[in-house]
């Protein structure tokens, strides 16, 4: 008997297609440094563009000197940057004083932009709890290292700006391997259906430690899970500090004026390992796989827009390395001059009354620490 295949009345799959072709990547200044044709500029003056420069070229050699410092046992925990300053800078840059930030563990240049003092950056990776007392007025919390726990409290603290008439926005970032959490659902949904003030930012730099980017979902891209949580989501090209700032800056404009979220996708890469503590990146990618990512640089090709436009070169940029490296010399000074945490420090940092066994522990290392 010949079977007759029924018609469907909708087709499913042409229905994600359809939503996946949508999402095409955002960029405004290509790979050789040009503005991409049709593309919409941010409004920046000469002067921003110079201050963006300078945090990105600063922030490369904050990561240099981070990965010497922890090879010689000065500095603890440390997860590189390099490759991922537009996505990092040019999306903090976008935001306000009195915005607050919520990183992740590879975001200390975000927070440190956002006013947190370098030797506490210092002592953070170190695990020293002088390294967590956030300044009074620095909008951040300490960086996560529970993979995605930010999102959810980003999404509280939004909706405390929405509850208090506040013009501020939460910003949180998370990877790639990050958007695979429960927590990420549940905050942008949750952010969704109450219109809290909150960007999400997916930093895909491709790889969850060695787990790449393919095996992560089955979605074409990470901007579309916005979908389903129904707000605005963007992928854009996180190499491209232009594209990075524009797309931040109108996700904050709507936020304050009460548009709600915006999940963001930046598309980038991190040139180092994904962290100090030994894995080995020649495992799990080809070294063609890194020279394309390194063709695409963020320096590079904004270096290359600025010195066209008259307002970058080679002084300019040697004063930042001078003024980067003399600042990190300071901080991690005073990280060392420091007093060193102590056992009590850390019973009563985690306690506000500490209970019983923990009161005697607390009255013997008391002893121990007085000698
Ligand atoms: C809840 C949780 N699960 C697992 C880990 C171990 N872990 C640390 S980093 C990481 C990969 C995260 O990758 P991604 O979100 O892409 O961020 P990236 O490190 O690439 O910036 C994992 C699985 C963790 N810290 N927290
Ligand atoms: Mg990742």
């Amino acid at each position: 008997m010949a079977s007759k295949t029924k018609k469907a009345q909708f087709d499913a799959v042409k229905t994600l297609e359809n939503i996946e072709n949508q999402f095409t990547m955002v960029q405004v200044l290509n790979e050789k440094g040009e503005i991409v044709n049709g593309a919409s500029v941010p409004e920046l003056s000469d002067e921003q563009l110079e201050e963006l420069m300078r945090r990105m070229v600063y922030t490369r050699i904050l990561d240099q000197r981070s990965i010497s410092l922890n090879r010689q046992g000065r500095l603890g925990f440390y997860a590189p940057t390099a490759g991922q300053e537009a996505s990092q800078i040019a999306s903090h840059f976008a935001l306000e004083e009195e915005d607050f930030v919520l990183p992740g563990y590879r975001d200390v240049p975000q927070i440190v932009w956002h006013g947190l003092p370098l030797y506490q950056a210092f002592l953070w990776s170190r695990g020293h709890f002088k390294g967590m007392q956030i300044p009074e007025g620095v909008n951040i919390t300490p960086p996560q290292i529970i993979i995605g726990a930010q999102i959810i409290q980003a999404t509280g603290v939004a909706l405390g700006f929405k509850k208090r008439d506040k013009k501020a926005v939460a910003i949180t970032y998370t990877g790639d391997g990050g958007s695979s959490q429960g927590d990420f659902y549940e905050g942008i949904n949750f952010a969704g259906a109450f219109g809290a003030p909150a960007i999400f930012i997916v930093q895909n730099n491709q790889f969850a430690i060695s787990t790449p980017r393919e095996l992560q979902t089955a979605g074409a891209t990470i901007a579309q899970k916005a979908v389903s949580a129904g707000i605005p989501g963007v992928l854009v090209d996180g190499m491209d500090p232009l594209a990075v700032y524009a797309v931040v800056k109108e996700a904050r404009e709507r936020a304050i004026n009460g548009g709600g979220p915006t999940l963001i996708e930046t598309m980038c890469y991190r040139y180092g390992p994904h962290t100090m503590a030994g894995d080995d990146p020649t495992r799990y990618r080809t070294s063609d796989e890194d020279n394309e990512w390194e063709k695409k640089d963020p320096l590079v090709r904004f270096r290359t827009y600025l010195e066209g436009k008259g307002i970058w070169n080679e002084d300019k940029e040697n004063a930042v390395i001078e003024q980067a490296k003399e600042d990190i010399q300071k901080a991690i000074k005073e990280a060392d001059a420091t007093p060193k945490q102590k056992v009590t420090d850390l019973i009563s940092n985690m306690f506000e009354k500490l209970p019983v066994n923990l009161e005697e522990q607390y009255e013997i290392y008391k002893e121990k620490e007085s000698k």
